[in-house]
């Protein structure tokens, strides 16, 4: 791809609403409820019985309107709302970045974890308001809501980064986030 293969977009004033989490103006907005998450949670029958029910909202991802494009670098806000599915807590799907490169998230509101698993070793980061978790190349990453209300967080990612989500199906996270009388206890991996 050369340099500027569509033509960069304009520079842009974005405001936040730390009260809601909200951003004006908005891209694109995705929805993924229960039926979306197919193959990831360990309790297939508990999945299959929710998805094929009230089939939840388990979040969301609101972006800015700046663009996946290579040299761009968007940003969006995601929000996971709470619940589990057989006691493993309401997750996104995980991804790996195709072309590896770095990305920031930074918590926003609530308490979640981000999982970071890179073929071998798994990382758990403690996630909440002002907490910033650094994801480096190679790591894919999931995020869960391991409290009682929304959490969300705010990414911002190098725009040709892309995202993988087959990898993690076949490679699992390494790691489970499952409801214990504490809060939340990591379990080792079992596929799905
Ligand atoms: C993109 C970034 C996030 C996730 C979002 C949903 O690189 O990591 O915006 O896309 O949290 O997760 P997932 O795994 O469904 O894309
Ligand atoms: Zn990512």
């Amino acid at each position: 791809m050369t340099a500027f293969a569509t033509p960069p977009i304009s520079p842009l004033r974005i405001s936040f609403d730390p009260a809601t989490a909200t951003i004006e103006p908005t891209g694109p907005i995705l929805t993924r409820r229960m039926s979306d998450l197919e193959g990831l949670f360990a309790d297939q029958t508990e999945w299959r019985r929710s998805a094929s029910g009230d089939d939840p909202v388990v979040y969301t991802v609101t972006s800015s309107p700046v663009p996946e494009l290579d040299r761009e670098l968007p940003q969006s806000i995601t929000t996971i709302l709470p619940g589990d599915c057989g006691g493993e807590f309401h997750m996104t799907k995980g991804h790996q970045h195709p072309d590896p490169q770095g990305e920031i998230y930074l918590g926003l509101t609530g308490v979640g974890g981000l999982l970071l698993f890179d073929g071998e070793r798994t990382e758990w980061i403690d996630m909440a308001p002002g907490v910033i978790g650094y994801i480096p190349p190679h790591w894919a990453h999931r995020s869960v809501n391991v409290g009682d209300e929304p959490y969300r967080f705010l990414a911002v990612y190098p725009g040709r980064a892309g995202h993988d989500y087959q990898w993690v199906l076949d490679h699992g996270m390494g790691a489970r986030a499952l409801r214990s009388p504490n809060g939340y206890e990591l379990a080792p991996y079992e596929s799905a």
